[in-house]
């Protein structure tokens, strides 16, 4: 069987799950929210990663389908945590240049928020930069969801090539910088310096700036004191399973 075939039952076999990575805030150390990531446990396989099957899922279409799965899941979870009186917090959901440029996908959005009944501000979605380039075609619905209330995160920030220009005109909130520029922190100066031009550039342009992929204690430092609003990554926490999240959040 092709992957490709695999992959179509296994999401009928229910073989697909979301995990849950917490976000902080670096001035309160407090968490802000949670971005829902794909896993796929094949019976026989095992774990198969999101880097293997997403992009097959994009090529062949099934990524629609997909997505539309994850966006269902993620906000039935949250939905299902504020209704046992859980802290409120926003969730966020990878959306694929695919599946964001479907015709259907505004509709797909409202019809999982009626679904599931979450208030739209409690889902945000990220998008990767490259997608911005398509000013013209996307520019209506990331103004529509805006208008919606949900809010939107370019993704793997500085591994694409968005021009500034797009990045300042069309509705975006959120600037999260890709994990590479953060790795060599602090011991690279160069990177150092290339970190906190990013930083500035996203406060320049009035919007969130999350880092990722932040593993150390003095990485979080670095960001903390050069005004980095948020983090991800293994120093706070690697993503959850959704009991591991109801803990988390118990003790929040
Ligand atoms: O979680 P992990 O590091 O394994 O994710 C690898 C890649 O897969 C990341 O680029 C991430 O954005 C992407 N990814 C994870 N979950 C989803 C999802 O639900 N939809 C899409 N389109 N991409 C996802
Ligand atoms: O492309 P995107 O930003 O959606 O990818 C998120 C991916 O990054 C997830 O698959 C997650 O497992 C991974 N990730 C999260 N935190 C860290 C980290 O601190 N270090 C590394 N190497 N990967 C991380
Ligand atoms: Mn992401
Ligand atoms: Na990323």
């Amino acid at each position: 069987l092709t992957l490709e075939k695999k992959m179509i039952r296994a999401l009928a076999a229910r073989q697909f799950e979301l995990h849950y990575q917490p976000k902080i805030d670096t001035a309160t150390e407090k968490l802000t929210g949670f971005e829902a990531l794909i896993r796929w446990n094949d019976p026989v396989q095992g774990y198969i990663p999101p880097g293997t099957f997403i992009p097959i899922a994009e090529e062949n279409g099934f990524i629609v389908e997909l997505g539309k799965w994850v966006l269902l899941e993620a906000c039935r979870m949250n939905k299902r945590w504020q209704e046992a009186g859980l802290p409120k917090l926003p969730m966020s959901v990878n959306v694929s240049a695919v599946q964001f440029r479907h015709p259907h996908f505004l509709r797909t959005v409202e019809q999982v928020l009626a679904e599931t009944e979450l208030a739209p501000h409690f889902l945000e979605l990220e998008v990767t930069e490259s997608l911005l380039n398509d000013h013209v075609l996307i520019r209506d619905t990331l103004t529509a969801l805006q208008q919606r209330g949900i809010s939107l995160s370019v993704d793997d920030f500085g591994t694409g090539y968005s021009s500034i220009h797009y990045l300042k005109s069309l509705p975006v909130q959120v600037l999260k910088i890709d994990r590479t520029f953060v790795q060599e922190t602090p011991c690279s100066e160069r990177d150092n310096s290339l970190l906190r031009s990013i930083i500035q550039l996203g406060k320049s342009l009035g919007m969130t700036v999350l880092a990722e992929g932040v593993e150390t204690k003095a990485q979080f430092e670095f960001l903390q004191q050069n005004g980095c609003d948020q983090i991800q990554g293994y120093y706070y926490s690697r993503p959850l399973n959704a009991e591991a999240v109801e803990g988390l959040l118990k003790s929040s």
